[in-house]
């Protein structure tokens, strides 16, 4: 109901066709999946993450545009901003300006329910939007990717369980990313990985999302069927973020 408001406000300050006048709407976008399948890159969706509602605060000193400039050239195959100002300490100013420092696909990392985040994902210079099943209806999940797909966007899926995975399958959807980390009590089990892969259907790029901390879970997790791998504290919570993806690109 919060973020419900927090739209409704944000739409108020800004209306949907003004967004569609900034400049960064009218760009031509990167896709994930083809950035995910170049041979030069590692399927590492580096994530920059300042805060999170489990860990509280991860990273206080390291800016934006330096972590993610350092993802980039490590080899990343695409970055994730959090936007999301309560848990997160997140905001668009931040996916604008990773943007300005990037030409790999750029995630709004968002809890989206309205399309309006959607126009304004755009908007602010992102590539990819991430489509949460336990936040979300099948309708939902359907009505927005087909709009984001409409924008040039990218759509991650993210599921949790198979019941998630089973209504949430829609042609508009690019790659589907398996949270390993229970949004409710944020306990962290790669089983949740584990036990879905082989029931995504393969016309979808894999993902494994969250508590990944070690270069040889990387490979089982490639070996098992995933092509990219979303991870955020483990960078974000060493001094120098840019650094400690290195181990993981090789
Ligand atoms: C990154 P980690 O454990 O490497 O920091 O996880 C990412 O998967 C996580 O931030 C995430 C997330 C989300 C955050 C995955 N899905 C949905 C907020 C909302």
């Amino acid at each position: 109901a919060k973020k419900k408001v927090e739209v409704a406000s944000a739409k108020a300050t800004v209306s949907l066709s003004e967004l569609e006048k900034y400049p960064l709407f009218g760009r031509k976008c990167y896709s994930l999946n083809e950035s995910v399948l170049r041979a030069d890159r590692r399927g590492i969706i580096a994530e920059y993450k300042r805060a999170s509602p489990s860990k509280g605060i991860i990273n206080a000193v390291s800016s934006v545009q330096e972590v993610v400039r350092g993802y980039q050239d490590a080899g990343a195959s695409a970055v994730s901003v959090l936007t999301d100002p309560d848990f997160f300490q997140g905001s668009l100013a931040d996916l604008t300006a990773a943007r300005e420092v990037l030409t790999i696909p750029l995630l709004r990392k968002e809890f989206v329910v309205d399309p309006y985040q959607i126009t304004e994902a755009k908007a602010y210079g992102a590539d990819i939007i991430l489509l949460i099943a336990a936040c979300l209806t099948s309708e939902e999940i359907s009505n927005f990717s087909s709009y984001a797909k409409s924008l040039g966007l990218s759509v991650l899926l993210e599921v949790h369980n198979e019941e998630e995975l089973n209504r949430s399958i829609f042609d508009t959807i690019d790659a589907i990313g398996v949270n390993n980390r229970n949004l409710k009590d944020f306990s962290v089990s790669l089983d949740h990985s584990y036990d879905l892969v082989n029931k995504i259907p393969d016309r979808f790029v894999k993902v494994s999302e969250s508590g990944i901390s070690d270069p040889l879970t990387i490979r089982e997790l490639k070996q098992i069927g995933f092509q990219a791998f979303l991870i955020g504290e483990n960078f974000m919570k060493t001094d120098n973020p840019a650094e400690a993806i290195k181990e993981f690109v090789k």
